[in-house]
C-alpha cells in the first residue's frame, strides 16, 4: 500500500488487519438480549474489551422484551435458563414468568456494563466485507467499521401473520403475540386467539377466566405436558444466597433432566418418546372429559415432532363454558370476527394472532455482503445454513449466536448461547497465535457438516412424526441440530481448527 493509500485507509476509518497491528479486535455485536449479553460478558473476561453493541430497541432483552402478551412465561426451569456468571438465587419460581426473566435481562446487563456500552435504537441496516474488516451500516446512516461481526439477533424474531382473505376489514383490535397492544382490555370482551402452539397455550390459560367469551382457532391439536410449576419460598432464596453450590448442582441437574428427557426423544428413542406420550395423554385425560372436546384436543402425529407445548393451564381454560375450541378451518375474516368453513361468523372484539415467527430470518433483514459481493440472503435463498450453527464460508470473521441449525427445541438457549462465545474465543484466540487476517470456515467443511446433518435429519422425530412445523425449512428438512445436546457441548469445547481457512 503507497503512503497516500494508507493514508487514505486510515482516514475513512479502517484498519489493517488486529492480529497483526498486535491489538485487540473491534467487535460489534447485534443485538442486546440474551445471547448478547452472554457474548460481552464472555469476550470481555477473555481480553476481548474493545466491544460495541447495536439494539435496534430502546433496552435490552431481546426476545423478553418484544414479549409481554399475558401469561408470558418459561418452560425451561429458571435454575437452567441463567448465565452460569450469572446465578440467581432470587428465581420466584421454577419456571420464570416473563417480566422477572426481563429485569434478571437488565439487571445482568447493567451489573456488566453491557448497557454502557450499547447504543440503543441502532438496527444495523448493513454490513459488507472491505478486507480485512467490515463495514457496518445502521438505520440513521452512521458508518463504522469492525474487524469481526458477530450476530446475536435471536431466531424468532419476525412475527409471521397469515395471509388471511379479508383480515385488514376487521373492525375490533387485532395483534400478534409478539406485539402485544396493552391499551386493550380483555376483560368482558370476545376475544379469538388464533394458534394453540407454546404462545397461544400460556395466553389462553391466562386470559380465558376474564374475557366474556374465548375462541380458540386450532389448526392441529398440540401435545401437551404439564408444567409442575412451584414458588420458592423466602427462606429458601435465602439458602441458595449462602450456598451457591446447591444452585451450581441445580444447574446441572435440570441441564441433565431436560437434555435427557427431551434430547433422545427427539432423535428417536422410543421409551423416552413413549414415556413423553403417555405423560401428554394422561394429561389431557385429567383435564378434558372423554367426548367431542377431548377427542379434537388428541393429536394425530408422534410427540416431540413439534415443539412440546408445557402447559398446565390450556386445558382447564378451554374447558370453561365461556371458552370454544374452534378447529372447522377459518375461510377469511370479515369487520366482525372470524368466519369459519362451516359458514359460521365467529363475533369478535379482539383478534390475537398467535401464529408465530419467520424462522429463516436470523440476521435478515440486515443486509450482509461478504466476499466477493456474495449476498448472505441470496446464499442462504430461503433455507440458512452454516457451519456448526455459526459460520458461512465466505463471510470472513462473521459468527453467529443462535445461527441456523443450532440445538434449541425445549432447551435453554442461554446456555447454547455460552457455549458458542467460548468457541468463538477459541477461534480468535487461534487468530491471534497465527497473525491471520480472517478466518472462515473452508467450503469443504461447510458442505461435510451440512451433508452429515442431511443424513441425520430424516431419522429424528421432526422428519417421521407426521406433523407440520416452524422447525421444518422449505425443502421440508428439519432445520435443527440433528444429535444430541452433550454432542454439541463435545464440539463446542474443542474447535477443530482445519476446517477453517486462515488467511
Ligand atoms: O408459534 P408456533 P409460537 N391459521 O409456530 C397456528 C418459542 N416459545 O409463537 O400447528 C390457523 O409454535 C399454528 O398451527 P399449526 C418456542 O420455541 C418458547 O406459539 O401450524 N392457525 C400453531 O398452532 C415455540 O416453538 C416459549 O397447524 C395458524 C400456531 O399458530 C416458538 O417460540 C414460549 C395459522 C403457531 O405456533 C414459537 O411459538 C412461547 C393459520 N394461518 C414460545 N398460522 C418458552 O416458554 C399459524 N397457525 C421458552
Amino acid at each position: 500500500m503507497s503512503a497516500a493509500e494508507s493514508m487514505e485507509f486510515e482516514a475513512s476509518g479502517r484498519k489493517g488487519p488486529w492480529t497483526q497491528e498486535g491489538r485487540t479486535p473491534k467487535i460489534a455485536i447485534i443485538g442486546a438480549g440474551m445471547s448478547g449479553i452472554a457474548a460481552v460478558v464472555k469476550l470481555r473476561k477473555a481480553g476481548y474489551t474493545d466491544l460495541t453493541v447495536f439494539e435496534k430497541a430502546d433496552r435490552v432483552g431481546g426476545t423478553w422484551r418484544d414479549n409481554s402478551y399475558p401469561g408470558l412465561s418459561c418452560d425451561v426451569p429458571s435454575y437452567w435458563y441463567s448465565f452460569r456468571f450469572a446465578p440467581n438465587p432470587n428465581w420466584s419460581h421454577r419456571f420464570s414468568y416473563g417480566p422477572e426473566i426481563q429485569a434478571y435481562m437488565e439487571d445482568t446487563a447493567e451489573r456488566f456494563g453491557v448497557s454502557k456500552i450499547t447504543h440503543f435504537n441502532s438496527a444495523v441496516t448493513s454490513l459488507t466485507y472491505e478486507a480485512p474488516q467490515w463495514r457496518l451500516v445502521t438505520q440513521a446512516g452512521d458508518t463504522s467499521f469492525f474487524d469481526i461481526i458477530i450476530t446475536a439477533t435471536g431466531i424468532l424474531h419476525q412475527p409471521v401473520l397469515p395471509d388471511t382473505p379479508g383480515q385488514s376489514s376487521f373492525e375490533g383490535n387485532a395483534f400478534h403475540s409478539a406485539r402485544w397492544d396493552h391499551s386493550v382490555d380483555l376483560t368482558g370482551k370476545r376475544v379469538g386467539v388464533i394458534g394453540t402452539g407454546s404462545t397461544a397455550a400460556q395466553i389462553v390459560g391466562d386470559i380465558a377466566g376474564r374475557v366474556g367469551k374465548l375462541s380458540v382457532f386450532q389448526r392441529t391439536a398440540q401435545w401437551m405436558v404439564p408444567l409442575q410449576q412451584k414458588t420458592y419460598s423466602e427462606r429458601w432464596k435465602r439458602f441458595l444466597g449462602w450456598f451457591p453450590f446447591v444452585q451450581t448442582f441445580l444447574y446441572h441437574f435440570y441441564y441433565q433432566a431436560m437434555t435427557r428427557g427431551i434430547g433422545g426423544a427427539v432423535l428417536g428413542d422410543q421409551k423416552s418418546l413413549k414415556r413423553i406420550a403417555d405423560l401428554c395423554v394422561r394429561n389431557l385425560f385429567r383435564n378434558v372429559p372423554e367426548g367431542n372436546l377431548r377427542d379434537r384436543l388428541t393429536p394425530t402425529y408422534q410427540a416431540a415432532c413439534k415443539r412440546l407445548v408445557l402447559c398446565s393451564s390450556f386445558y382447564p381454560a378451554i374447558c370453561r363454558e365461556t371458552s370454544e375450541l374452534v378447529t372447522e378451518g377459518i375461510d377469511h375474516i370479515s369487520p366482525e370476527g372470524v368466519v369459519t368453513k362451516d359458514g359460521r361468523t365467529h363475533k369478535l372484539d379482539v383478534l390475537v394472532y398467535a401464529t408465530g415467527f419467520d424462522p429463516t430470518a436470523f440476521i435478515l433483514p440486515t443486509r450482509v455482503t461478504g466476499e466477493g459481493g456474495v449476498d448472505l440472503e441470496k446464499f442462504w435463498d430461503g433455507v440458512p445454513r452454516a457451519h456448526r450453527a455459526m459460520s458461512v464460508p465466505g463471510f470472513p470473521n462473521f459468527w453467529m449466536l443462535e445461527g441456523p441449525t443450532g440445538p434449541i427445541g425445549n432447551l435453554s438457549l442461554i446456555t447454547i448461547s455460552e457455549y458458542q462465545v467460548d468457541y468463538m474465543i477459541d477461534c480468535f484466540n487461534h487468530m491471534k497465535h497465527h497473525r491471520a487476517e480472517a478466518m472462515t470456515p473452508s467450503r469443504e467443511a461447510f458442505d461435510t457438516y451440512n451433508q452429515a446433518i442431511r443424513e441425520a435429519v430424516p431419522h429424528t422425530i421432526w422428519a417421521t412424526g407426521g406433523c407440520n412445523s416452524w422447525y421444518l425449512d422449505k425443502n421440508g428438512l428439519p432445520n435443527l441440530y440433528p444429535w444430541l445436546p452433550s454432542q454439541f457441548r463435545r464440539e463446542m469445547k474443542r474447535p477443530i481448527f482445519s476446517e477453517y481457512r486462515l488467511s
